[in-house]
């Protein structure tokens, strides 16, 4: 392998507003989110409350530009503030963040027109777009989408069914693919932003998922779907790219996500450890139990450093399909090893629902799963490496 000639130095200190970001990202993370992410596990309540205070801090809406009004987050910023949410329950993580995912289509693709009327509306009240792109039969295969889109005069009609539509219930509006001309594969894919009150939207049944279960995710049904031929993001066709487009940027978010799910679960590791005595010492003091921690701390910090170069290669407006791939494969691989580790360190109480160690264990397995499998991120690596980048 190469020396990373490409990159320019990567400076990790963090600006005092940064520092202050986080500071009260993790404040609301340990007083707002932590005191209900277990009344929302259990029941798997849309946790309203929680949206409102995320918007009012500014992170529901976070990747709205400052000249619209927005906080303006620079990618950096999203991870840092991303981490501290997910240590606090990654379900609301999922919910908080899935803003970012749905819109990032708009800040690819969208016109100065389009980006206005759609990202001021997450301004004006506590309020979520969701992103919908798999389909039942369209899932790591992307550009496999069968929904169709069909021009007729002024609006396009929209028909097919999209699946794991995050927030999808209680979203305000969608950012949808659909193929323009299926004739054309991923190359026919197009990309539309859908109101909530579209005619022919239909939402559909909820998952009920094993954990991150303060977040939503729906089916979403088209039939004759009317969408204004004003939604259509950048050019037909141009749909897939800009669908890759946005997960390399938000793998980044994820896998900060995965970092501060990882860290959770190894501050909890890590508290038993010390504390609990057996055979009339803390069971740190085994080094079975230690040198697990000690790697750990190290796949947890070099999670971090990875998560931090794909942001700060977004922000700097270059390329990072592999830095951010590499990013959430490891992260989240990360977050399910510390989970995992975690349980068994704390044992028989890990197993129990009085602990937050087996949330952790059903949180984690989803991140290796959402936004791209960790099997898809090392297709992707492999596709990058092999075209030499
Ligand atoms: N940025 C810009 N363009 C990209 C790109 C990127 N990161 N990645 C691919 N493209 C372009 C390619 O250049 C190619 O363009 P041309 O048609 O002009 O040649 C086109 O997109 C197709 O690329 P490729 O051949 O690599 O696509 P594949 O179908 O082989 O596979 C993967 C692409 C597997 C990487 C893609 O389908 C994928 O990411 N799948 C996972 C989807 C996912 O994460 N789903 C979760 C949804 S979020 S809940």
């Amino acid at each position: 392998m190469s020396p990373p000639f490409g990159l320019t130095m990567l400076d990790l200190t963090l600006s005092p507003d940064q520092l202050t970001l986080q500071e009260r990202a993790h404040a609301f993370a340990e007083t707002v989110i932590r005191p209900v992410s277990r009344h929302h596990d259990t029941t798997g309540e849309w946790p309203e409350a929680v949206v409102r205070q995320a918007w009012e801090q500014g992170f529901l809406q976070a990747a709205v530009p400052k000249e619209l009004g927005g906080p303006g987050h620079s990618q950096m910023d999203e991870v840092v503030v991303n981490e501290e949410i997910a240590w606090g329950c990654a379900g609301m993580y999922t919910t908080i963040s899935a803003n970012t995912l749905a819109t990032a289509p708009l800040h690819i693709a969208g016109s100065p027109e389009q980006r206005k009327r759609w990202l001021t509306r997450l301004l004006e009240a506590p309020r979520v777009a969701a992103f919908a792109l798999s389909e039942p039969e369209a899932g790591s295969d992307a550009g496999a989408v069968t929904c169709t889109a069909v021009r007729r005069g002024d609006v396009y009609l929209l028909n097919g069914t999209k699946c794991y539509v995050t927030g999808g219930a209680y979203a305000d509006y969608y950012t949808v693919f659909a193929k323009t001309d299926p004739g054309k594969g991923a190359r026919g894919l197009s990309t539309f932003v859908l109101a909530r009150d579209t005619p022919g939207l239909r939402i559909g049944k909820a998952m009920d998922k094993v954990g991150h279960r303060a977040s939503n995710q729906v089916l979403l049904h088209f039939e004759d779907a009317e969408v204004p031929s004003a939604n259509l993001l950048g050019a037909e066709g141009a749909g897939f790219g800009i669908a890759m487009k946005t997960l390399d940027q938000t793998r980044a978010v994820v896998a900060a996500g995965g970092v501060g799910l990882a860290r959770a679960a190894y501050e909890l590791a890590l508290e038993h450890a010390k504390t609990r005595v057996q055979f009339g010492q803390p069971i740190f003091a085994n080094q079975a139990v230690s040198f697990v921690l000690a790697d750990l701390a190290t796949h947890i910090e070099a999670s971090r450093l990875l998560t931090w170069q794909a942001a700060w290669m977004t922000d700097q407006g270059m390329r990072n399909s592999k830095q951010s791939a590499m990013a959430k494969a490891f992260a989240t691989d990360t977050a399910m090893e510390a989970a995992l580790q975690a349980v068994q360190i704390l044992g028989g109480h890990g197993y129990s629902r009085d602990s937050l160690a087996e949330k952790f264990f059903r949180d984690a397995k989803l991140m290796q799963i959402y936004e791209g499998t960790n099997q898809i991120q090392r297709l992707v690596i492999a596709k990058e490496i092999q075209q030499g980048r």
